[in-house]
């Protein structure tokens, strides 16, 4: 699914701004024929949970209404005119004009209607009703109960089953685009790097609506001059003396695709890309031939104030701080990012692991696993779960929103799944099977690892091209010895290398809750001087094993969770606090980092 941008034959309006807002009390219908009845205010794109200063707005689970009123210059009325949602957590009905329009599942991917038919001179009413119910159907899974109070008025509760605050609302832009009636729909690019001979050949696919008589393609290169054109709707260009798009380093020419009618072009559009090739082989992830070394971080969409919702400033600081450490990479934790983000990622050189919103895919947790160990051993987890849908439904907006991505190297497929127990492999499969069909570029797959999903436990790893690690040896176990957590660290990774000698292995988490400001003498858990000391001992032994290709640790900065008795304001595994202060580490792995190079750091 393309982007919305302003071309010479496309309008972009913004609906960014302050909309009206109610939350759902299910005491009368909402009749969305009418304004709603309200005054209360919400800025978007952004969650509702923390501008409204009210307990019961912030921790409202079930149904809320936004509305905004926009007109369209006239100078659009005969244009295709599109509404466009960057994301809706977790669910949308959209009404325009008290007409329904559109309905979309999954608070993670973008989804769009044409609006041209619902709209009627000067202003008109832009309803949503969203939900944020998460239950054992979606992604992520929610525990989720209703129960009725004296009223009998029923009372809804979401009760995450992962490590992250629900913020929900229209977290991404709400955008109307214009197209002239004859598209451009899609545009799929896959770029194959012959690097020795320092040429490309790219395959360039248009999907086009209406008719046109022909389709042209242009490649631009980074100062807007042509380098190849060609014409038609599967063509395949040669690029000589290729710039290749490297980590920290990035290049990016323009697929300028216009669509030609009586020798006129009548719509345009222009998709970015970058030249690089991913592999993995003997062990090594290689990223245009040379062995990558992933340094970074798992994140999260979290900020003070706008929750989970778009923070362009934040990311932008982000990526910036990241970049200051030496660091090269990030995996997109535990759902897509905005677009907004996967374009800088592009721009900066950044490398990421592009997840999908599954997580919460376990229904007991145990640290024991000892009990795990039997071949056979199975929890409720593939019983309970009826996610496959969303499942499926989620790798086909994820891969078609972010196929074209230079920066996006690997998908996850899942975070910390009970991938110990019978079942999961049944599970899984499939899933790998459709995203291996769905993606153009054919990128490595992974899942990420619970830490009881061990070499001897976990039934999946035979899927993953990258075996991808979550673990906590020296905080969750071994807590306060770190000499223990080595041990354990190095027995494991042995093990996965041994294992599998021809997969490369990677941490996508490790860390200790950390306040900043506390400090020990004695190194105690939660204080700065921990943390430091957890970090050391798991660099030394991830600088022991072959086949180690990468540490992200847990987590860039503090987070917001929900309420439990192992968090305090949040998860405070951050190097940075949620306000992007660093603590005590921060030193120590940019030290480390800016001496581990981008490349051939493992020979
Ligand atoms: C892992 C999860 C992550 C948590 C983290 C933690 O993948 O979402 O925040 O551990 O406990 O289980 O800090």
């Amino acid at each position: 699914m393309l982007y919305p941008i302003a071309t010479e034959s496309r309008v972009v309006m913004d609906l960014s701004g302050t909309w009206k807002f109610m939350i759902d009390k299910e005491t009368e219908e909402v009749n969305v024929k009418q304004p709603l009845p309200t005054s209360q205010l919400m800025a978007v794109p952004a969650s509702f949970n923390d501008q409204a200063a009210s307990q019961e707005i912030r921790e409202h689970n079930g149904y809320f209404w936004y509305e905004k009123e926009f007109s369209v210059a006239k100078a659009l009325r005969d244009e295709r005119l599109v509404l466009r949602f960057g994301s809706a957590t977790h669910e949308a009905w959209v009404y325009i004009n008290g007409e329904f329009a559109v309905h979309h599942k999954g608070g993670f991917t973008p989804f769009e209607v044409e609006i041209n038919e619902f709209l009627v001179p000067g202003e008109n009413r832009l309803t949503v009703r969203l939900s944020n119910i998460l239950d054992f159907t979606t992604l992520p899974v929610g525990n989720y109960s209703e129960k009725k109070d004296e009223n009998g008025k029923v009372i809804r509760k979401v009760d995450e089953n992962f490590d992250f605050f629900n913020y929900a609302g229209l977290h991404r832009p709400v955008k109307i685009y214009s197209t002239p009636t004859n598209y451009i729909e899609d545009i799929t690019i896959v770029p194959n790097a012959d690097l020795a001979a320092q040429k490309a050949d790219v395959q360039i696919s248009v999907k086009t609506a209406g008719t046109f008589d022909e389709v042209r393609v242009t490649i631009l290169d980074e100062q807007g001059n042509q380098v190849t054109q060609e014409t038609g709707t599967d063509i395949t260009t040669v690029i000589n003396e290729v710039q290749l798009w490297q980590p920290l380093n990035a290049y990016l020419y323009t697929a300028k695709v216009e669509g030609m009618k009586d020798g006129q072009v009548e719509d345009v559009y222009e998709e970015a890309f970058g030249v690089r090739k991913i592999e993995v082989k003997d062990g090594k992830f290689l990223i245009n031939g040379e062995p990558f070394y992933f340094k970074g971080f798992g994140k999260h969409e979290d900020t003070f104030v706008n929750g989970r919702g778009l923070n362009e400033a934040y990311n932008v600081l982000d990526i910036n701080l990241m970049k200051e450490m030496g660091a090269n990479s990030f995996r997109t934790s535990h759902y897509p990012y905005s677009e907004e983000m996967m374009r800088l990622c592009d721009r900066e050189g950044i490398v990421v692991i592009d997840e999908t919103p599954a997580v919460g895919l376990m229904a007991s947790f145990n640290f024991d696993v000892s009990i795990l160990e039997k071949d056979d051993f199975e929890d409720e987890t593939w019983k309970q779960m009826k996610t496959s849908e969303a499942h499926e439904q989620v790798i086909h907006e994820l891969i078609d929103r972010d196929k074209n991505h230079p920066s996006v190297v690997m998908w996850s497929i899942a975070n910390e799944a009970a991938t110990y127990s019978k079942g999961a492999h049944e599970y899984f499969e499939p899933l790998f099977n459709l995203a291996r069909e769905l993606d153009p570029q054919n990128r490595p797959l992974t899942y990420v690892s619970i830490m009881m999903a061990t070499p001897k436990t976990d039934k999946c790893s035979d899927l993953a091209d990258v075996i991808a690690l979550n673990r906590y040896y020296g905080w969750y176990v071994q807590n306060g010895d770190l000499a223990a957590g080595e041990v354990a660290t190095r027995n494991e990774l042995l093990e996965w290398q041994e294992k599998y000698p021809e997969k490369p292995i990677m941490y996508t988490e490790y860390g200790a809750d950390t306040v900043a400001g506390f400090h020990s003498i004695y190194g105690e858990p939660f204080s700065e001087e921990y943390q430091e000391d957890y970090y050391r001992m798991n660099s030394k032994v991830f600088d022991e094993i072959p086949n180690f290709v990468g540490e992200q640790l847990w987590n860039f900065a503090d987070f917001q969770t929900k309420f439990g008795i192992m968090r305090v304001q949040g998860n405070k595994k951050g190097v940075f606090t949620r306000e992007r202060e660093p603590k005590m580490v921060v030193r120590y792995l940019s030290d480390r980092w800016k001496n581990i190079p981008n490349f051939g750091y493992k020979k």
